[in-house]
């Protein structure tokens, strides 16, 4: 644990202090406060909180749909004909989870010159209130507002507009907005964020959705349920607010997805926002798409039915791995899943929760020692333990690898994942070291041999926060046996260009998910110019975007401008193996 130390993870002289961060956000909160909206009205409730206590206490699975196209007015439309034609059908949707751009995370007047994905771009409040006054849905702000440089005003916004369900303290700690690299500013703007929903006079859900954080990159889900602990500390106790956890993109394990579920109900008496869908299962066919969708469901059906959390259950239209689902998509998607809330009371008489809860006891003893061995390792290092400033800017600076090898309940096993044994292991990176392993493999010894022997080292990169093709790829590299140069995750690409030119790479790896790819390859392209740097990149992941001035505001495919800016196009690991072989047979002679 010595391991550790105040001035390396704050190298800074001063940094803000928490007292002042708190009072300026409790200040606020004497001018911005949560203003109506037709859900708050038509319930008669003074916040979401209140209606999920409502709904919980009669036995209702609630609903959440999550909407957030480029263009208002078609996100508003969504509002609107989701709900109706739900409720033509006989059903109700709880709520909006409002899917904004990350662009969002910038303050309004500095995002004009900044990049923007596939979501939706809010420019002023009256943007926001326009959305919830839609349709009598509870408007959860789950992305890009707390927990980013702009989460102030964004929060601000987000509650006039009548919402009491704001996030995300999750994205907080592993999210980076492209060119902006001011974290201590992003911190301070998240502490006066989250103490302006606190001193709200209603109760404002502070939500965290932890596959967003660090619960998607840990190898023991004790350190999942530990990361809500630590959070509830941050915000339930040192704050004063009301933290609410999000789970469920990467549980794909029935025993597990049920055992959290009864775990968090055992810690927490906040209600949860959502339960997400399991979208790492989703695969590129809608038909087997609805097995997928009902094997979660099900799960997430049953264990609001036993016990229920206050978390909304999440109907994944089958299209969500291939594109941006429309909203007929999601209404298909919510068809379903009312049927199956209907056919599950069936089920019932099937279930016996003790394996579940047998499991759910271990993630809380070791969430509880993960979440006392973080505490007492960082107060030993010399950061203050009382102050939500400095624990939070912590967290996010050591990252989730480091805090697990540091501080992970499992016992130490060199050689596991985190050098760990897992207390209940995470399937996700698990997963993907399997899958590593096979690719790997789709090479021949010799073929194997011949790449090694160019001595090629990597430069492997992500655009933004989707890690897992990165994680793949250094996997597949590691067992190739060709050196690794890790330019990060959300890493800009002149930084990208720079380290792939100080480090000596013989190539550039690009795994690249948030609807830029054409953008970002140009900006590296034009880097690589000025540095007279000419290297093979191979780029992967989701290659598609918005076209300027494109009618519809979807993405489009942009493969064959990549193609053309001179990039090795890959879908698949393989692709880029082949060539890397091809590459390595050239220069043998
Ligand atoms: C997991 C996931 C997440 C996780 C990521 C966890 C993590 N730490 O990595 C979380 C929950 C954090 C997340 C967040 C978001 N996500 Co997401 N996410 C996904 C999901 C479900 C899987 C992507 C993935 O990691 N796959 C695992 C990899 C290993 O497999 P693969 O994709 O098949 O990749 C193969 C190849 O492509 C190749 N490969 C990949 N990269 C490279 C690179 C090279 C060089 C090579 C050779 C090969 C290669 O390797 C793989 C094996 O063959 C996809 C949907 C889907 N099913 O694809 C959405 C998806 C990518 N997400 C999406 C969005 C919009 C977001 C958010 C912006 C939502 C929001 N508003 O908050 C945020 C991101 C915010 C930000 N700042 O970046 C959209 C992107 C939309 C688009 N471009 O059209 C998708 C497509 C979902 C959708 N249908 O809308 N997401």
């Amino acid at each position: 644990m010595a391991e550790l130390e105040r001035r390396q993870i704050f190298p800074e002289p001063e940094l803000p202090q928490a007292a002042d961060l708190l009072a300026q956000g409790r200040r606020l909160a004497q001018s911005v406060t949560v203003g109506q909206c037709p859900f708050l009205s038509t319930y008669g409730v003074k916040s979401e909180s209140e209606y999920k206590r409502r709904r919980a206490a009669e036995g209702q699975v609630m609903l959440h749909a999550q909407i957030g196209y480029r263009s208002q007015a078609k996100t508003r439309r969504g509002f609107a004909e989701i709900f109706e034609q739900l409720a033509q059908a006989g059903y109700r949707v709880d709520r909006y989870g409002i899917c904004l751009d990350w662009g969002m995370g910038y303050p309004a007047a500095a995002r004009p010159e900044m990049p923007r994905g596939t979501g939706l771009i809010l420019d002023k409040p009256e943007d926001f209130a326009a959305l919830t006054q839609s349709a009598p849905v509870a408007p959860h702000f789950g992305d890009f507002v707390i927990g980013t440089p702009a989460a102030v005003e964004n929060t601000s916004a987000a509650l006039a507009a009548g919402s009491t369900s704001i996030g995300n303290l999750g994205q907080y700690f592993t999210f980076r907005v492209p060119r902006w690299d001011d974290d201590v500013a992003t911190t301070a703007e998240t502490v006066k964020a989250m103490a302006l929903c606190a001193a709200q006079p209603v109760e404002v859900l502070i939500h965290s959705n932890l596959d967003d954080g660090f619960a998607a990159l840990f190898c023991d889900l004790a350190c999942g349920l530990g990361a809500v602990l630590i959070e509830r500390y941050i915000v339930d106790e040192l704050i004063g607010g009301r933290v609410s956890h999000c789970y469920g993109h990467t549980f794909s394990e029935p025993l597990t997805r049920l055992a959290f579920q009864r775990a968090l109900a055992r810690v927490t008496d906040s209600p949860g926002t959502m339960v997400y869908g399991n979208t790492v299962i989703f695969v590129a066919s809608e038909v087997e798409n609805y097995a997928n969708l009902a094997s979660y469901l099900l799960v997430d059906i049953a264990a609001q039915r036993a016990r229920p959390t206050g978390h909304a259950i999440n109907p994944l239209p089958v299209t969500e791995a291939m594109r941006i689902p429309e909203i007929e998509e999601i209404v298909q998607a919510h068809l379903f899943a009312n049927r199956l809330v209907q056919r599950a009371e069936g089920f019932d008489a099937l279930l016996d929760f003790q394996a579940a809860d047998r499991v759910a006891e271990r993630l809380i003893e070791g969430g509880r020692r993960f979440k006392d061995r973080v505490l007492a390792g960082l107060a030993e290092a010399g950061v203050d333990t009382a102050s939500p400033f400095e624990l939070l800017l912590a967290i996010r600076r050591i990252g989730a690898k480091r805090l697990e090898e540091l501080f992970g309940p499992g016992e130490s096993n060199p050689g596991q994942l985190r050098n760990r044994q897992p207390v209940v292991r995470a399937t996700t990176v698990a997963a993907l070291e399997a899958r590593a392993e096979k690719i790997a493999a789709w090479l021949d010894e010799s073929q194997r041999q011949e790449i090694k022997a160019a001595g090629l080292a990597a430069c492997v990169t992500s655009t933004d926060v989707h890690e897992y093709g990165k994680i793949m790829l250094e996997s597949v590299l590691d067992r190739l046996g060709l050196p690794v140069i890790d330019a990060g995750v959300s890493t800009d690409p002149e930084v990208v260009a720079r380290k792939a030119q100080a480090a000596g790479a013989g190539f550039i790896a690009v795994s690249t998910y948030n609807g830029v790819a054409l953008t970002y390859l140009k900006a590296l392209r034009l880097e690589m110019a000025r540095l007279g740097l000419d290297l093979p990149i191979f780029i992967g992941g989701k290659l598609n975007q918005i076209p300027e001035g494109s009618p519809n505001s979807m993405p489009v495919d942009v493969t064959k401008e990549l193609r053309s800016l001179g990039a090795t196009v890959c879908l698949q690991v393989e692709d880029m193996l082949a060539e890397l072989l091809e590459i390595a047979q050239e220069r043998s002679g």
